[in-house]
């Protein structure tokens, strides 16, 4: 009840009109799995026409819900792909996809829920455990939280350094045990499985230690930093994690 509730995210009204807008109106139909292909090129280029960035009222397959706060998402391919890990690190460092593939992958299966009440069990999410990359990198004694900021231009989150560094943390190259795709946030996201999904950046290309939390894109604009699922947020949903 006190907790403020930005309006930007999931608000039903305005639907009609934005599936108006871009000529949508039958999208609910386009289920089946095989179709998934096609609908994350649509999607993507949906958000591209979407001068509202209400694009999270369209379906994103799956149970899913595809969100964008910017209007256009440039594409990342395996070859012009980067993310950067710096700030308050030894050893900074630029990875391409074929430098995280090398390294281990760790899958998880656990279900995703949105701030907004949808809800998709058992997903599998599967890459690199962020606390993997921080330690290749040596958090220097000030480092106490980390900033990931999106090649959307727009987007960012934050955790704390203890957050994390839990082994539930990844920054994740699979979903659904198929490569990210473009709607998804690929080729890479965060997967930060015991928060609500807003905490999970998608289209991830910095990484940044930090001497203190700074909120991130839906935490200035009222969510709670500290997002875990049933203990924020005004919500009691059951943890994922
Ligand atoms: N870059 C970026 N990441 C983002 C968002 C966004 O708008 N931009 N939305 C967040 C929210 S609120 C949700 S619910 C999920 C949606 O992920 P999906 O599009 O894969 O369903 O992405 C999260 N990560
Ligand atoms: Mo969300």
């Amino acid at each position: 009840m006190n907790t403020p509730q930005p309006a930007e995210e999931g608000r039903p009204i305005g639907r009609r009109v934005l599936l108006g807008t871009l000529g949508l109106g039958a999208l609910g139909v386009v289920t089946a799995p095989t179709l998934q292909r096609g609908l994350e090129a649509f999607l993507g280029s949906a958000a591209d026409k979407d001068p509202t960035g209400l694009t999270g009222l369209l379906p994103n397959g799956g149970g899913f819900r595809y969100y964008s706060v910017t209007s256009s998402v440039p594409h990342r391919t395996a070859a012009t792909y980067r993310l950067t890990v710096d700030g308050l690190v030894d050893r900074p460092r630029t990875y391409t996809l074929a430098d995280l593939r090398a390294l281990p992958q760790t899958r998880l299966v656990k279900d995703v829920q949105c701030v907004t009440g949808w809800r998709v069990p058992g997903t599998p999410f599967e890459g690199v455990r962020l606390s993997r990359l921080l330690d290749a990198a040596g958090v220097r004694a000030n480092g106490r939280a980390v900033r990931f900021t999106c090649f959307d231009g727009a987007y960012s989150e934050s955790l704390t350094l203890r957050q994390a560094r839990r082994p539930d943390v990844l920054v994740a190259l699979r979903m659904q045990d198929r490569d990210l795709g473009h709607s998804h946030g690929g080729p890479a996201r965060l997967y930060v499985a015991p928060m609500y999904f807003y905490k999970s950046a998608k289209w991830l290309s910095g990484i940044t230690v930090t001497d203190e939390v700074e909120p991130g894109y839906w935490e200035d604009r009222g969510y709670d930093v500290d997002a875990w699922v049933g203990r924020s947020n005004g919500r009691d949903d059951d943890p994922t994690s």
